[in-house]
């Protein structure tokens, strides 16, 4: 399984409302996954059709667009052996109320709604979210010096 697999990993408004950017990025650092992209911004109806583009017809979708568009939403990548399906394991099951303690989600949040954090769910979307997000010049190629004592 390779130590290279990325996936995208976003705080949206509520999270970074409440303060909660440091909590989150440390979690994936604690457990040993490398940082190699990260920006503060606020995104735009334009990028946010297109990152949901399976819900722009979901009744719930217009409030989405809204309280994304609200504020700052902390965009980041991370990259490790597994990173896709642990990150989503980190995150905790998308309605907060079905999220184990311990999880971000079952940790911070209650309402689907506020549900703090977003990550991909497979390589195909993490490929696509990561080139939607981020230009690939602010992908950052970097050694963790730590590796040897993450990896086996
Ligand atoms: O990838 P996830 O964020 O875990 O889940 P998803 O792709 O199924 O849904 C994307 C976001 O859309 C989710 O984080 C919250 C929102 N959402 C999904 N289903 C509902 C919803 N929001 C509301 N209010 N009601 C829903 O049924």
């Amino acid at each position: 399984m390779s130590q290279n697999e990325r996936t995208f990993i976003a705080i949206k408004p509520d999270g970074v409302q409440r303060g909660l950017i440091s909590k989150i990025i440390g979690r994936f650092e604690d457990r040993g996954f490398k940082l190699v992209g990260i920006k503060l911004m606020t995104p735009t109806e334009n990028l946010l059709k297109q990152h949901y583009s399976e819900h722009v017809d979901k009744p719930f979708f217009p409030k989405m667009l809204s309280f994304m568009t609200s504020g700052p939403v902390l965009a980041t990548v991370w990259e490790g052996k597994d990173v896709i399906r642990q990150g989503r394991t980190i995150l905790g099951a998308t309605n907060p109320l079905n999220s184990a303690p311990g999880t971000i989600r079952g940790d911070f949040a209650i309402d689907m709604g506020r549900n703090v954090c977003h990550g991909s769910d497979s390589v195909e979307s993490a490929n696509r979210e990561i080139s939607l997000w981020f230009k690939a010049e602010e992908l950052v190629d970097w050694k963790l010096n730590q590796m040897s004592w993450i990896y086996e």
